[in-house]
């Protein structure tokens, strides 16, 4: 996979040579290049950005270096041989980034990202690219990073351990707590290794009793237990024929209920812990 990215700071891409992602660039699975947006500017001071027609608060990137970077990368990457190329923009205002957007994304063959300021970038360049590639506008969650060069790296950071050979288990993402269709989309629960007893804290017993089944189940309901905890919303929107006689059981120790649709939502309680 080939992966471009346009920034007004290359050194925040750094991390890109380090762990899973370094390592997947130093044995050629991934080919990733930075490019200075303030390569494709001529004037004395560099200027990438502009005060925003209509008026109003902060600063909008222009036009011109977008468009010249973006032209530059695009050619370097077909006379590379790289094909179909894809923009990932990251922006606050775009469609949540989730599991499933990082497996459609890890099945291109390249991948252009335009981190951008916050108050982003003249509309004309998403315009000007979509007539010639698929753009997608994607957000990490809903909070504001003064950049987009963070959510490039998160981004990069999912689709790159997906690729096939990048993770040394194949198995490893399979089970993911948000990977399509793995544990109805519970969160993982909490996991354990040796010494078996650390500061007075021991491991739980079922886990070195050898007990497969009780061990799955066990791993099940602390599954269930997390996820009704820390994501509510992951249990509401479950199917309910995913749940069996005993996540029923955990569910309602918890203060969940079916609703006559059959689907779980928490029992409203007398006082909030
Ligand atoms: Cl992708 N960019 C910025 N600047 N802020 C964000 C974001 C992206 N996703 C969430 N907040």
């Amino acid at each position: 996979m080939r992966l471009d990215v346009v920034t007004i700071f290359p050194e925040y891409l750094e991390p890109l040579n380090v762990s899973l992602v370094g390592k997947a660039r130093a044995r050629g699975q991934l080919d990733v290049r930075v490019h200075d947006l303030r390569h494709w500017t001529y004037d004395r001071h560099s200027t990438v950005d502009d005060t925003p027609y209509g008026g109003g608060p902060g600063m909008v990137m222009k036009t011109e270096p977008w468009g010249d970077a973006l032209d530059s990368a695009i050619a370097d990457g077909y006379e590379a041989g790289a094909r179909e190329p894809v923009l990932v923009v990251p922006t606050p205002s775009g469609r949540p980034f989730t599991q499933e957007v990082a497996v459609a994304l890890a099945r291109q063959p390249w991948l252009i990202f335009t981190p951008a300021r916050y108050e982003g970038i003249d509309r004309r360049v998403m315009d000007e690219y979509a007539t010639r590639m698929p753009v997608h506008e994607v957000s990490i969650g809903d909070y504001v990073l003064a950049g987009g060069e963070a959510a490039v790296l998160v981004i990069t950071e999912a689709v790159a351990r997906l690729l096939p050979g990048v993770l040394g288990n194949v198995e490893s993402h399979q089970d993911d707590s948000f990977a399509p269709g793995a544990m109805e989309n519970l969160l993982e629960g909490p996991v354990y290794t040796k010494p078996p007893t650390w500061r007075g804290h021991p491991v739980p017993d079922v886990l070195t009793s050898g007990h497969h089944g009780k061990i799955a189940r066990w791993r099940r309901d602390e599954a269930l237990r997390r996820t009704a905890r820390n994501r509510p919303d992951l249990i509401e929107r479950c199917d309910p024929v995913a749940f069996d006689r005993k996540d029923r059981e955990v569910l309602s120790i918890l203060g969940w209920a079916p609703e006559p649709d059959g689907r779980f939502w928490r029992r409203p309680r007398d006082v909030e812990e």
